[in-house]
C-alpha cells in the first residue's frame, strides 16, 4: 500500500487531535504503518518553536513573523519527520498544517493572501496532503470544549484569547477553502460525537484514498 498525508483542521477544540487518534488506531488495526504527528511541531526544533508561539512570544511580532516561525516549524517537521515517513510508505495523519497558516495568520490575522501563498509554496515545496479533513464547528461550542479540558487556574493560549469575530473569520476561512480545493478538502460536522465522527472520516479515506484492492 502506498503512503498518504492526511491532514486534520478546524478551530480550537473541534475534535482534531481525538479524531487523529481514532483514525490512525484504524488504519494500524489494518496493519497500515502510521506517523501520526502535529503542527505547530512534530519534531524537536518545531516544538521549541510551538512553545515559544504559544506562549505569545512571537505576538507582539505581528502575524507576518507569527507567520514565519510556524513556517520555520513547518520547514523542519517536514524535512525531518513527514517526508521520510512517506518515503518509506507509512501513512501520516498531521494535526493541523497549511491551511492553519492560511487561515489564523491569513484570514484572521490579516496578513495578505499572496505573500502567505508565496512563503507556502517555498516552505512545504510541492508536498501537499492526499486529504484534508476541515472539522467544522460553531467556534463558541469549540472553545467552551477547549475551555473545559484546561486545569484550573491554567491561562487560554496565544490563540484561545483572541476574540470571537478572529474564531468565526477562522470557520468562514475554512469553509472557503474547502470550496475552492473540493478534490483535496472535505467538511466534517464537529457537533457528531467522537465515534460518528471518526466513522464519516473512516468513509471518507475508504472513498477518496485507498483502491478497491486495498479495502
Ligand atoms: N496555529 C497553528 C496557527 O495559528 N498557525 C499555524 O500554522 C498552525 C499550525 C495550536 C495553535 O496554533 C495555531 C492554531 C492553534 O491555536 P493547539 O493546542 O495544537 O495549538 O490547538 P488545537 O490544534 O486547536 O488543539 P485543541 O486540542 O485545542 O483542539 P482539537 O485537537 O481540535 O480538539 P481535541 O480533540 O483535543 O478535543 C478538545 C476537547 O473536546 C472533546 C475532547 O475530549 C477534549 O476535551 N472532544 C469532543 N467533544 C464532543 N464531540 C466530539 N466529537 C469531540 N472530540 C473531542
Amino acid at each position: 500500500m502506498r503512503s498518504r498525508f492526511i491532514t486534520l483542521e478546524g478551530g480550537e477544540g473541534a475534535g482534531k487531535s481525538t479524531l487523529a487518534r481514532a483514525l490512525a488506531e484504524r488504519l494500524r488495526a489494518m496493519g497500515v504503518s502510521v506517523e501520526l504527528t502535529r503542527e505547530p511541531g512534530g519534531s524537536a526544533r518545531a516544538e521549541a518553536i510551538r512553545e515559544a508561539i504559544l506562549a505569545g512570544a512571537i505576538k507582539p511580532h505581528g502575524a507576518f513573523a507569527e507567520a514565519l516561525m510556524f513556517s520555520a516549524a513547518r520547514i523542519d517537521h517536514i524535512d525531518t519527520l513527514i517526508r521520510p515517513a512517506l518515503m518509506r510508505g507509512s501513512w501520516v495523519i498531521c494535526d493541523r498544517f497549511l491551511d492553519s497558516t492560511r487561515v489564523y495568520q491569513g484570514a484572521s490575522g490579516g496578513v495578505d493572501a499572496t505573500l502567505l501563498a508565496e512563503l507556502e509554496a517555498v516552505t512545504v515545496d510541492g508536498l501537499l496532503p492526499d486529504l484534508t479533513l476541515i472539522l467544522d464547528l460553531d467556534p463558541e461550542i469549540g472553545l467552551r470544549r477547549a475551555a473545559s479540558r484546561r486545569h484550573p487556574g491554567e491561562a487560554s493560549d496565544r490563540f484561545e484569547s483572541e476574540t470571537l469575530d478572529f474564531h468565526r473569520r477562522l470557520r468562514d476561512a475554512y469553509l472557503a477553502i474547502a470550496a475552492q480545493e473540493p478534490e483535496r478538502c472535505l467538511v466534517l460536522d464537529a457537533t457528531l460525537s467522537p465515534d460518528a465522527l471518526a466513522d464519516a472520516a473512516w468513509r471518507a479515506i475508504g472513498e477518496r484514498l485507498l483502491q478497491p484492492a486495498e479495502v
